[in-house]
């Protein structure tokens, strides 16, 4: 018998592009059918079938407090009875804006804007408008959401011009963006050497998220910042992932770098879409209507959006809140490697923060080409066996995974008995 979840893939496919509204639901990477969820509550899911799944996505970063906190659900109903939408600036928006700003010392001043996209976007165009300057700089691998000069990969050598990653991206716009290698500090350093004139900014996810879970090498985010500053170049950190997650003040407060530029999502919304991007005042001088670089969003600052970011950032504000979650994310993937150990599986994961990223490979990839020598099979045939155990994970091997402050002892010996399970039918 067919499952509703079927069913309504079945039907979903027949108005919105291959059933979803965002390429990787579909399950294109893994196999199969998507799950259609009805609810969420704390570290759990449940399906069109009624199924129950310990969530390890957590909508892709935003549900660091679990789905459906009473706090974050009160304060959203409490402010969608006052009014969906103004249009106009409310009381909200600066303490929002206040709490980011306080949390995340480097950004003097910020704007809400609707998704990490725009955010993105954004603060591309706002270091262009800054420096004059055409030339931006991103890594292979990161994933900045889907703005043209973002959809771009490496060029014939690292240090040409890119080409587009997507149809529908002129060649001409693509050509402004230059992609290095992720962890590559000399190809930095040549390139600024070369081109450092022309370089309007350097965009990058200081823990890279998009290719599963990559961290930095010491010395690549001090070059960043080093190779920006002496040639006038905006340092951009994308932390849409990374904040509030690596570590209650972003990986910029981890690891102790101050970039130019922050952006900001997932989190900020508590599951609902706010981004934001901000950073030096005398860079933010220069939007909208303040100076010449144009910005606008008709729901920007939505005040029951802001009402659920408030409410979560409250909540992570906590002392000992993130470092709680981090805690459990430490256990899970110290079990699961040890599940994975005791079976001879070749596996190897590593957390930071409430993210983690479990390869199916020896060693912990530190790069785009290491992380593409994975198992990706492997990956997809422990997806679908966890699936069918009850444990959610993201359906694609190139994705990192994320805890919440809901999950815990319970769920952390289910989700090892699940991997127990699984990795004896996966064979070493
Ligand atoms: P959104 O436009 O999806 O809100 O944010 C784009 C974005 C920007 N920067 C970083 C570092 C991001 O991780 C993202 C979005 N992340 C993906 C997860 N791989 C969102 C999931 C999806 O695309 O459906």
């Amino acid at each position: 018998m067919n499952s509703r979840n079927e069913e309504l893939f079945k039907r979903a496919q027949l108005r919105i592009p291959a059933g979803v509204n965002s390429p990787v639901r579909a399950f294109r990477a893994v196999g199969g059918t998507p799950r259609f969820f009805e609810r969420a509550f704390g570290a759990y899911l449940w399906d069109a079938d009624g199924k129950r799944y310990i969530d390890y996505i957590g909508s892709w970063g935003p549900m660091v407090v679990g789905h459906s906190h009473p706090a974050v659900v009160e304060a959203v109903q409490a402010a969608a009875a006052r009014a969906l939408s103004f249009g106009a600036p409310t009381e909200a928006e600066i303490e929002l804006a206040e709490t980011i700003c306080h949390l995340i010392p480097s950004m003097e001043m910020v704007r809400l804007v609707s998704s990490g996209t725009e955010a993105t976007m954004t603060a591309i165009r706002l270091a262009r408008g800054f420096t004059g300057r055409a030339k931006i700089v991103k890594f292979e691998g990161c994933y900045h959401g889907h703005a043209d000069s973002l959809l771009v990969k490496a060029g014939s050598g690292a240090l040409t011009f890119g080409n587009p990653s997507s149809a529908g991206v002129p060649a001409d716009i693509a050509q402004h963006t230059i992609v290095l290698d992720y962890n590559n500090s000399a190809q930095v350093r040549e390139l600024f050497a070369n081109q450092g004139a022309n370089i309007a900014g350097v965009i990058v996810e200081p823990v890279a998220g998009n290719m599963n879970l990559i961290l930095p090498t010491n010395g690549f985010l001090q070059t960043l910042r080093e190779e920006c500053t002496r040639h006038g170049a905006l340092l951009i950190f994308d932390e849409v992932m990374t904040g509030f997650r690596v570590a209650r003040g972003g990986a910029q407060a981890r690891f102790g770098i101050t970039p130019d530029l922050t952006t900001l999502g997932k989190v900020i919304g508590g599951g609902m879409p706010v981004g934001a991007f901000g950073g030096r005042s005398d860079v933010m001088q220069h939007i909208a209507p303040l100076g010449p670089v144009y910005q606008a969003g008709t729901l920007s600052g939505n005040p029951v959006a802001v009402a659920a970011g408030l409410a979560t950032l409250k909540l992570v504000a906590q002392a000992g809140y993130t470092e709680a979650i981090e805690r459990t994310t430490q256990a899970l993937v110290s079990g699961l490697q040890a599940e994975a150990d005791r079976a001879g599986i070749a596996f190897s994961s590593q957390s930071i923060g409430s993210m983690f990223g479990i390869y199916f490979h020896q060693q912990i990839p530190q790069g785009f080409a290491q992380m593409m020598a994975c198992d990706k099979e492997r990956f997809n045939a422990f997806f679908h066996g966890m699936l069918a155990q009850g444990v959610y994970l993201a359906p694609a091997a190139f994705e990192a995974g994320f805890v919440s402050a809901a999950h815990g002892e319970e769920e952390l010996q289910a989700t090892f008995q699940a991997a127990r399970h699984v990795f004896s039918t996966l064979g070493a």
